[in-house]
């Protein structure tokens, strides 16, 4: 892989917020106190209302940069739907199933960045080629790689972004999504699967075991058993298991999978992006701590609507019988 194929614009600045939703609860986090809340609640609330006043003209430079698309190897990107408010980035290396080599994945994690910067976009849609959203991580070229290299080099560390983006990302799953292409979708916040798309963690046959979320995320999702069944077998399951299992939210033909991606992705376009990031927050948070610190910061975000001209149109339109205009203020 050639790093020199990353054109990253001369003006590209990644100034991504800490966040909180991407890892699993640690001890500190499941015994977090209500000071502990309200730092992560006011740290959250400034990210969301700091992204969301940045300046129109930065937002169409990067909107033109990511849209020519031409500056990458390993994926596609385009803009889309009746508003061109949807970004549609996908995995682009056919011959390999779209095994996630590290360049992909960076240039995944720059793509997302400069679409989370954009601010005519509205939700982002990720996805592969009909055979294959992603056959794993590129095990040839992780086949040498030692212990020490993995940890100096911070391995899996350009994985990290698709969990960190503010704005949804749905994942359109047709064909294979196997070990890091499952992980991968369950990094996005919703999946669209195609009905003959496979979900699995395969990585025990290759004497390893999931590195980027499958004992965590699936776990989390197809709860213990069905998870160790899958993560210690290696054995796939078919989009309509996966639909039942709640790890896919819908399964379509395969062939329309990309518009019904694209459609669902409009529909949230339709509604206030500042008050769908808080919404994707509050339904994060719902894996990352207990029951009772969840519904306290969902209470606060909830409050925290009211501070917003969004609300106050939302609330003032349905009232008029008149469709509410947005401004994600
Ligand atoms: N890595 C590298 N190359 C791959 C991969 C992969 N994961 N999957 C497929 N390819 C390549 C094949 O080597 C082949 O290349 P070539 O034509 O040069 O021989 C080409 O893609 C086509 O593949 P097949 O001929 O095998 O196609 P089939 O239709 O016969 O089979 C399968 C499709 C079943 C998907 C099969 O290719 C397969 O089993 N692939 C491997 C699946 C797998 O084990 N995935 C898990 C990888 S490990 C992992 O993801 C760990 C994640 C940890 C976190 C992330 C770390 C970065």
């Amino acid at each position: 892989m050639r790093a020199s194929c990353l054109k990253i614009p001369a003006n590209h600045t990644v100034p991504i917020a800490p966040h909180y939703c991407s890892s699993a609860p640690s001890p500190a986090t499941i015994s977090f106190n209500m000071a502990n809340f309200a730092k992560i609640f006011a740290s959250r609330a400034q990210n969301v209302l700091q992204t969301a006043g940045r300046q129109p003209q930065v937002a169409a430079r990067f909107s033109r940069s990511v849209s020519s698309g031409s500056n990458w190897e390993f994926i596609k990107t385009d803009v889309t739907g009746e508003k061109k408010n949807v970004a549609v980035i996908t995995l682009n290396r056919p011959k390999a199933l779209n095994a996630l080599c590290n360049g992909l994945m960076k240039e995944i994690s720059t793509a997302l960045q400069q679409f989370s910067k954009d601010k005519s976009i509205a939700a982002i849609v990720l996805t592969g080629s009909e055979k294959a959203f992603a056959a794993g991580a590129d095990i040839k070229e992780m086949v040498e790689n030692t212990y020490s290299q993995c940890i100096q080099g911070n391995f899996l560390n350009d994985w990290v972004e698709v969990a960190r983006t503010q704005k949804p990302i749905i994942a359109a799953v047709n064909g294979y999504a196997l070990g890091g292409g499952c992980e991968l979708a369950m990094m996005c916040d919703i999946i669209y699967a195609g009905d003959k798309a496979k979900f699995g963690q395969p990585e025990i046959a290759l004497g390893t075991i999931p590195g980027a979320g499958g004992t965590q995320r699936l776990t989390r999702v197809v709860g213990k058993s069905k998870a160790m069944e899958m993560c210690l077998t290696g054995n796939m399951i078919s989009a309509q298991e996966a639909e039942k299992l709640g790890l896919a939210s819908k399964v379509v033909p395969a062939d329309q999978l990309l518009a019904e991606a694209i459609k669902l992705a409009e529909k949230i376009g339709t509604h206030s992006s500042l008050i769908v990031q808080l919404c994707k927050e509050s339904v994060n948070t719902a894996y990352e701590t207990t029951l009772q610190e969840g519904l306290k910061f969902e209470r606060r975000t909830f409050h925290a609507t009211f501070s917003t001209a969004d609300r106050k149109e939302g609330m003032t339109a349905f009232a008029e019988k008149r469709p509410a205009n947005f401004t994600n203020e």
